[in-house]
């Protein structure tokens, strides 16, 4: 349908979709940057979306049951911010809109979740809000089971572009979608046929359709710019049994110079570009103005949900005091009262029993005391249940026909699982967590890196954590790994030694509510090292003496998980040969990063030579080692400087030099 047609036909859809366009183009010329195409091409479909769906009151955009809006097209920022301030958000004054992409606005270059409630993710990683779209319609499904429709029942809307599509990520979320049946699950593709390099064609000729019907999805497609046909796919994608997919075709920088060219995609910022555009569209307000009959139009739309939402408060306030506490206290990140109780309980038994268990065996004993008190949890793994030792007994298998189950098969899907988690942790009430080996954080680090910076409390369990693992080989055996998620900002990595120190780093990551954990776990059996048991949690300390020298303190070993053993036998030998040896066990340093100077003093006194040992890269180590009163040629590593090799884990050690015999030998050697 052309413009001329569009704005005879639909005069008021037409006006409340140009309240977008204008919009755009006043803050990206504003901010003489950002992108204009995307929100101007899919501004009508936003407007019938917003009008007549999308169930939501601006007012209140916590409410836990409003349906769920993903950008997944993150660059088109300013068609959420548009949306924002058209429907009345109080967060989203025009002013917000006038300080696009500005120091200390809600209104960044991409969507960020964390400066607005209304933002409901971060996007801009072309793929990952369908992706987290994703993992929020599990959610919605997960919670509607346990709560029962009346409290959790609503749909999630997703706009995805062709990058989205073409994003690796997209087809392991397509098949996640796909196989769990989400019903309530709509993504909208943005078909304009351009990227930034101009058309699609020159590097895709994908059917998507096809595609997405393959993956066992819904599909229908729609005008994208004809009001009437937007609602009918609409509609019918709502009615769907299966995810939807609706190929929306649309034109980018509509009604402009730029129309349907790749220069349409970036900044419009060309002063007579935009007065021609404005009077294409009829649009004859000033920059920055939205005449009063159309943003009453639009305040109407943001108050459509105020009764939906307050009939939802009644039934709530009618569940019992209980449900309302436990709703509550899940939906907060709040851990429960009896979490701390339960880690006591496996301390306690660590203590007694002293087991020889790998760590990833011991992270599933602390899940088979926490889970059954923890019922927000939702565990998973991609394709490596029983090695990751992720599912408990309790838990039950969630998919179409038990919604109520609370493990998911992921499937070979490192990054759809770990989009799909902070999908899960963004829709609240559920605290999701995910194995895998160590190794392929590689395969899931744009998802990982997104927990971490929209604060999301999401627990990786990453077993297999070194060349421990032994035969597999380095292709499977993490190096440089560690060290890339310790130089994650806000992330906690955690490398426990034992069962004790396990627990110790469960009940740490599940009482965190805006920072995701990673649990690095051994593949093999390591003894306890932990001998006498202590309510404090000392993991929280990120690092802790765990031995102390006898006689005059020469030498200090700083070991994280599978080398706290080798320190400790170290340990043994040099104070046998009367050098006073500390060993310090560190399975957090950004926990023990944030404790104070005189606790760091404590543990790490100057003075004596320090080795540090862990079979990773040295990378990291240095602030402990000549950081923090270490001395330059006093100081040592232990630890790996490539990749590993393929023979049984013993040799491994061995021949990569992390023994206690090299320990010794290095810390005789710096001694003199
Ligand atoms: C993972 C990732 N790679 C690259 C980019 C840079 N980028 C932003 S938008 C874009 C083109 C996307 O094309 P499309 O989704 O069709 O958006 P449209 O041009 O239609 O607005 C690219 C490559 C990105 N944001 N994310
Ligand atoms: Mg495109």
């Amino acid at each position: 349908m052309d413009i001329q047609s569009l704005r005879e036909q639909h005069p008021d859809h037409w006006k409340k979709a140009c309240a977008i366009r204008a919009l755009t183009l006043d803050a990206v010329a504003a901010a003489n940057s950002g992108h204009s195409g995307m929100p101007m091409g899919m501004a009508d479909v936003a407007t019938v979306l917003y009008e007549k769906h999308m169930v939501f009151d601006a007012q209140s955009p916590d409410w836990p049951n409003r349906d769920r809006f993903v950008l997944s097209a993150g660059h088109g920022s300013m068609l959420v911010y548009s949306l924002l301030h058209l429907t009345g958000d109080p967060e989203f004054p025009i002013e917000q809109i006038r300080n696009f992409r500005q120091w200390g606005s809600r209104t960044a270059g991409h969507p960020e979740n964390f400066l607005a409630k209304g933002i409901e993710t971060t996007t801009g990683p072309l793929g990952q809000g369908l992706a987290m779209a994703v993992g929020l319609a599990m959610a919605e499904e997960s919670l509607r089971a346990r709560w029962g429709a009346k409290i959790i029942d609503h749909y999630t809307y997703c706009i995805a572009g062709d990058g989205c599509l073409m994003e690796g990520v997209s087809q392991e979320a397509i098949g996640l979608a796909g196989r769990h049946e989400l019903s309530r699950l709509i993504v909208m593709w943005d078909n304009n046929g351009i990227t930034i390099d101009g058309k699609v064609a020159l590097s895709d000729r994908t059917d998507q359709k096809a595609r997405f019907a393959a993956a066992g999805w819904d599909v229908f497609e729609c005008d994208g710019h004809d009001p009437a046909d937007i609602d009918r796919a609409l509609t019918e994608a709502k009615a769907s049994k299966g995810p939807a997919f609706i190929a929306c075709t649309t034109h980018i920088a509509l009604g402009s110079s730029a129309q349907d060219t790749s220069k349409g995609h970036g900044a419009l910022t060309d002063a007579k570009l935009i007065t021609d555009t404005k009077a294409a569209y009829g649009w004859t307000a000033g920059a920055f103005e939205i005449p009063a009959d159309i943003k009453t139009a639009w305040e109407t739309i943001g108050s459509r949900g105020a009764e939906a939402r307050k009939a939802w408060d009644e039934r709530f306030a009618a569940l019992s005091d209980s449900k309302r506490a436990l709703f509550q206290q899940q939906f907060s990140c709040e851990p429960p009262k009896k979490l701390a109780a339960a880690v006591r309980a496996v301390k306690k038994d660590a203590v007694e029993k002293m087991p020889k268990v790998a760590t990833r065996r011991a992270s599933e004993m602390v899940l088979e005391a926490v889970n059954p008190i923890m019922t927000e949890t939702i565990g998973g793994s991609a394709d490596l249940t029983g090695s990751n030792n992720t599912k408990t007994a309790d838990l039950g298998v969630f998919d179409p026909i038990n919604r109520k189950g609370r493990y998911v098969y992921y499937g070979i899907r490192e990054h759809g699982m770990a989009a799909a988690m902070n999908g899960m942790a963004l829709h609240g009430g559920l605290r999701p967590y995910g194995g895998t080996f160590m190794c392929f954080a590689d395969y899931c680090r744009p998802a990982v890196r997104l927990s971490a910076l929209m604060h999301m409390p999401v627990v990786y369990v990453f077993t297999h954590d070194s060349i421990g693992l032994g035969e597999d080989g380095p292709t499977h055996q993490p190096v440089e790994h560690l060290a890339m998620l310790r130089a994650t900002p806000n992330m906690l990595v955690f490398r426990p030694a034992d069962l004790t120190e396990t627990a110790e780093a469960w009940e740490i990551a599940l009482s965190e509510k805006a920072t995701p954990s990673v649990l690095a776990l051994s593949r093999q059996n390591l003894p306890a090292v932990r001998k006498t048991h202590t309510n404090k949690n000392l993991v929280a300390q990120g690092a802790y003496v765990l031995e102390e020298a006898t006689g005059k303190r020469q030498v200090i070993l700083i070991a994280s998980g599978s080398e706290v053993e080798v320190a400790l036998k170290a340990r043994e030998a040099l104070e046998a040969e009367g050098i006073g040896t500390r060993v310090v066990s560190m399975p957090c340093m950004e926990l023990f990063a944030r404790q104070d100077e005189a606790y760091r003093r404590k543990v790490l006194p100057a003075g004596a030579v320090r080795i540090a040992i862990e079979a990773g890269v040295r990378m990291g180590w240095d602030r402990w080692l000549l950081g923090e009163r270490g001395r330059e040629g006093k100081d040592g590593f232990i630890g790996m400087s490539g990749f590993g090799a393929s023979a049984p884990a013993e040799r491994l050690f061995q021949e990569f030099g992390i023994t206690p015999e090299a320990t010794v030998a290095k810390a005789k050697a710096l001694l003199g």
